[in-house]
């Protein structure tokens, strides 16, 4: 496994770098040398030398590939350069590899590392550059999150409009300024409503965790003008843009956020929430990939 150390630390910028250690196993600690090293594991061990698109499943999302198309390849993604085991229940530490009904290749990745687990932004976003590395032209993101409109009872699917990145972070180092407008892709938005006219769209609000927020964080996240709250998918976003991806992102509510609702939180509801869900956001999702 490689290890990344502290991103975002100017000291890690390419210029002015101290000479890094060699990461074991990569013979290099620059970030897309090692999505490129993941990218020819993936596509040796898969047998698949390009993806076409690739899906990040999140909190509730697990069984949503299974409807996808056929799996012709599982990686443990402990094996492949740069990733390593998940950190929390409910979330798959597998690789897959997926073939579409229509012939599209699919890249799932059951395994995400969260901003909390402190391993470093590079390591957050790694997965999103393996799968640029392996070709894929679209990322779809998912996530699990707390929801700011009581309208949106907890199971309910919502589209990703923008993001609010409050991690204070960055995947990009040095002198990197990319273009966010539309990041989240206006045309596959509408390629989703069209599968489900009664999908609703949101701001999410990326917070660093692990803790959930406070009630007043909540209110300050509306003020701001975010629908939805979570823990991931905003770094990640960031990523694929400057990767040169065109991004799907698509949130499950699984509980309302602190104080919308009266009932505290908990992992176990949104384990449930998720469970609840499955099978309509397993189809949907099917649906939109399809129409991709
Ligand atoms: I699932 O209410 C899930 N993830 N920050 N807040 C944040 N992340 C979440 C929440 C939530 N629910």
């Amino acid at each position: 496994m490689t290890t990344f150390s502290t991103p975002n630390d100017p000291a890690q910028s390419p210029e002015i770098a101290p000479a890094a250690p060699a990461g074991p196993g990569t013979g290099t600690t620059d970030p897309f040398a090692v999505a490129g090293s993941a990218a020819a594991y993936i596509a040796e061990h898969t047998g698949v030398p390009a993806h076409d698109l690739a899906l990040v499943l999140g909190s509730g999302w697990g069984e949503a590939a299974d409807l996808i198309g056929t799996t012709t390849a599982t990686l443990a993604a402990a094996d492949i350069p740069g990733f390593s085991a998940p950190a929390v229940q409910g979330h798959v530490g597998t690789v897959r590899s997926i073939l579409t009904p229509t012939g599209k290749r699919v890249l799932v990745l059951g395994a995400r590392t969260h901003f909390y687990e402190g391993k470093g932004v590079r390591a957050v976003v790694h997965g999103v550059r393996t799968a640029a590395a392996a070709g894929a032209k679209v990322l779809v993101l998912t996530n699990g999150c707390g929801g700011l409109n009581e309208n949106w009872a907890p199971g309910t699917p919502v589209l990703i409009r923008d993001h609010i990145n409050l991690t204070a972070s960055s995947p990009l180092e040095g002198a990197t300024f990319v273009d966010l407008t539309d990041l989240y892709s206006t045309r596959l938005r509408t390629i989703a409503r069209e599968v489900d006219p009664s999908l609703g769209e949101g701001i999410y609000a990326q917070f660093p965790g692990p803790h959930y927020e406070t009630p007043a964080e909540v209110q300050y996240a509306k003020r701001i003008g975010a629908d939805l709250v979570g823990m991931s998918t905003a770094l990640e976003a960031i990523a694929a843009r400057h990767a040169g991806m065109e991004v799907f992102g698509i949130s499950l509510v699984t509980n309302l956020a602190a104080g919308i609702s009266p009932l505290p939180l908990s992992h176990g509801e949104v384990l449930e929430a998720g469970q609840a869900a499955g099978p309509r956001i397993s189809r949907l999702l099917a649906d939109i990939l399809a129409r991709i």
